[in-house]
């Protein structure tokens, strides 16, 4: 079969919730997709930062060839002999105290949520039924009702109500109104370290600083959702670190298997999950030895090859490529590490058409919103690799 034809089944039997390129994948390696006619194209998205290892990393691969023909599945019935090393080998490298494993990012924030409000009510008093989170303008945490309920883009939200009540939303990157908002009732703020889908949204240095300040001094959680930004995404195991912040719950995902599984966390300090009594809260798949297994070998790697160093210096060097890029179009080049955004004009016509054109000369990446690009390669990219890529993103933005 050729790309058409693969189109054709999808569009004849698929729910029509995503638009993607035409694009028909079959094969990968490190940075570099095939499609199934043969064509080869650089992945600047990392399935949106899930693949920071590379696609079908060799050593990863080997643990899941392994792991599947000894055990895969034992619900948390009972204990298996991949959860307990998982935990310690993620909380020594954390720095935190206590994890609790699920399977999408959105399921580890909703596993916040409960936490965070469960907290509140038995260890701060708060009356029962009245908790008070507060979350940020453009804040993009998953797509379950609760999380949608308080998400601020029209799209992502309509038609799914009722929400779900208890949260304030504030503007990002302003310490002052996180102060302002803060009530009696509040038990946690949650915020990511760069807002990704809001179109790699930078706060200002020390806003984490800030936070991390406030929520101690008012005796709340603040929760950092770096689903995205961790992992080394930015340059940093988490992003927090560029600040020299630990937030008091933390949320890790998609790379955290190297893209061969999803499997999520919480990482927390022992107070906050510690609420968790056995049966408050599960998941059939959370902790499952095969998820383990492999997020155990995708850590190591990412830490044993460099990717995060790498990550901090090829970021610098592709931005600086960027930055000096001359295009009528480009309003600004924001990121941070591989973390990279380029925002256009609105006259430029929308970032998707230079996807499309870029896709045209073997580079894959997507826009978020309507008028930025987003670049966020695996971490193993190389230098050449970059000047490969910022020579196709120059003649496309000069075109
Ligand atoms: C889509 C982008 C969107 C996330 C952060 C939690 C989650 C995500 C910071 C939920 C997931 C994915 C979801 C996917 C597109 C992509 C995405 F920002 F990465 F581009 F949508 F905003 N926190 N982000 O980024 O994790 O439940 O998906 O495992 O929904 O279209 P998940």
């Amino acid at each position: 079969m050729n790309t058409q034809q693969y189109i054709q089944l999808e569009n004849e039997y698929g729910a029509t919730n995503y638009k993607p390129l035409d694009v028909v994948l079959t094969r990968a390696k490190g940075i570099w997709v095939w499609d199934v006619d043969g064509n080869k194209y650089m992945d600047c998205l990392s399935s949106y930062s899930a693949v920071n290892q590379g696609h079908c990393h060799p050593k990863i691969a080997a643990t899941m060839h392994d792991q599947i023909d000894k055990l895969t599945l034992t619900s948390r019935a009972f204990r298996n002999d991949q959860l307990g090393l998982f935990y310690k080998e993620l909380c020594d490298l954390t720095h935190s105290h206590m994890a609790l494993p699920m399977n999408s990012g959105a399921e580890a924030v909703e596993s916040c949520l409960k936490a965070v409000r469960k907290w509140g009510y038995r260890t701060k008093g708060i009356p029962e039924g009245q908790a008070e989170i507060i979350v940020c303008e453009n804040n993009f945490h998953g797509r379950t009702i609760t999380i949608i309920g308080f998400s601020t883009e029209k799209q992502y939200r309509d038609g799914y109500s009722p929400f779900t009540p208890g949260f304030k939303i504030i503007p990002f990157g302003d310490a002052e109104a996180l102060e302002k908002a803060i009530t009696p009732n509040t038990v946690a703020f949650l915020v990511e370290p760069i807002q990704g889908e809001a179109g790699i949204i930078v706060p200002p240095m020390g806003y984490l600083k800030q936070v991390r300040e406030i929520c101690t001094r008012h005796n709340i959680a603040m929760m950092t959702d770096e689903i995205q930004t961790g992992l080394g995404r930015t340059g940093r195991l988490l992003a927090e670190e560029h600040e020299g912040v630990e937030a008091d719950l933390t949320m890790i995902g998609k790379a955290l298997a190297g893209g061969f599984y999803p499997i999520s966390a919480v990482l927390s300090n022992k107070e906050v999950l510690g609420v968790f009594q056995p049966g408050d809260h599960g998941s059939t798949f959370g902790g499952n030895p095969l998820a383990c297994a492999v997020a155990r070998t995708a850590l190591k790697v990412l830490i044993e090859e460099g990717m995060i160093e790498n990550a901090a210096k090829m970021g610098d060097y592709f931005m600086e490529r960027l930055h000096a890029i001359k295009s009528p179009y480009v309003k600004e080049v924001r990121g941070k590490g591989l973390l990279i955004g380029v925002e256009l004009y609105p006259e430029a016509g929308g970032a998707r058409r230079f996807c499309q054109s870029l896709m045209g000369k073997g580079l894959l990446c997507k826009e978020t919103h309507d008028n930025v690009i987003r670049f966020a390669p695996p971490l193993v990219i190389t230098r050449d690799e970059v000047d490969w890529a910022a020579e196709r993103i120059e003649s496309v933005l000069t075109a």
